[in-house]
């Protein structure tokens, strides 16, 4: 009985100690400060330790700017123990907030011992190379960049292009005005674009090869439409480009390289539009796969017109 006491005791005393020590040792993070980076030029700083900042824009205002609408700073935390349920890296927010026009300042502290990056997209190329503000560093580490947003409303992409963290969590948007509408697959804000499937029984997707073989039926079915006195199965067997190159040879027929073409974009962009537009749409109904619509033709529109203003800058010198 005696016995008996004192093992139970020796029990709970050791499960006590086990729950009062943490798993792991409390990690300290302590980032270096990169804030004596060399400037080469057009936005783009380095030092020696690795710290880069491209697009860095501290006084030119993007085109339709009439002046800074606000100072803003943001700090952003990066590492793995930002990931949210189910994957591996994360940023500490997922959306940022901020009106076009913003001098926005980016304090960027990366908390793992990797490689991370703070990488926006869509910015005005006329600025910013390849419509990039970027800020990378291998932690713990901390880098600060400045851009200025541009003057219309829209959701910008930022995530950490080192291969799979975007993949495992590190991505994010940042939403200028009223935005253009969510980005899918962001971590704790909007649902994957492709959510994984177990379902042995749902429909495979279809390779590209099979579309292609579906071209050439359609091309050969047209010709023989034509008139031309190739026979449809042996046009197939030819395929769409020899179709196109004889086309215009055949004298007034209306399926020229331009049809085929037309057909080739139709028949392969139409499942990927399809699905891009599902893939943003909040549930099946009718009213959200419009909505959804809306918002992709809205986001064509802005690109259509950034290029407009890149041209026109370009051309206005
Ligand atoms: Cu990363």
């Amino acid at each position: 009985m005696k016995r008996q006491l004192i093992v139970g005791l020796t029990f709970a005393l050791a499960a006590m100690t086990a729950q009062a020590q943490p798993r792991e040792p409390k990690q300290e993070v302590n980032p270096v400060v990169h804030d004596a980076l060399m400037d080469h030029g057009d936005g783009h700083l380095m030092d020696m330790q690795g710290g880069m900042i491209m697009g860095q824009n501290k006084d030119t205002l993007p085109g339709g700017c009439d002046e800074i609408a606000e100072n803003k700073e943001i700090t952003v935390k990066a590492g793995r123990k930002y990931a949210k349920p189910g994957f591996i890296f994360g940023f500490d927010q997922n959306q940022w907030k901020v009106k076009p026009c913003t001098r926005l300042t980016v304090n960027f502290i990366n908390e793992d011992n990797v490689r991370h990056q703070w990488m926006m997209h869509g910015l005005p190329k006329y600025i910013y190379q390849k419509g990039m503000f970027h800020l990378e560093i291998t932690g713990p580490a901390k880098i600060t960049g400045t851009l200025i947003l541009p003057p219309n409303d829209k959701t910008f992409l930022v995530h950490c292009d080192i291969a799979q963290h975007m993949e495992k969590g590190m991505k994010a948007e940042l939403v200028s005005g009223k935005g253009t509408g969510d980005l899918p697959s962001i971590p704790g804000l909007t649902p994957h674009a492709l959510p994984d499937s177990y379902n042995v029984n749902a429909p495979e997707p279809v390779p590209s090869t099979v579309l292609a073989e579906q071209v050439d039926v359609a091309a050969a079915a047209l010709k023989a439409k034509g008139g031309d006195s190739e026979s449809a199965p042996g046009a197939a067997a030819k395929g769409a480009k020899a179709t196109a190159d004889k086309a215009p040879s055949s004298g007034g027929s209306w399926l020229s390289g331009m049809t085929i073409l037309g057909i080739a974009i139709g028949v392969f962009g139409a499942p990927h539009l399809w699905q891009r537009i599902r893939a943003r749409s909040k549930g099946d109904d009718l009213a959200s796969l419009v909505d959804a619509t809306v918002d992709l033709l809205k986001e064509w529109l802005g690109m259509a017109l950034d290029l407009a203003m890149q041209l026109y800058h370009r051309y206005k010198k």
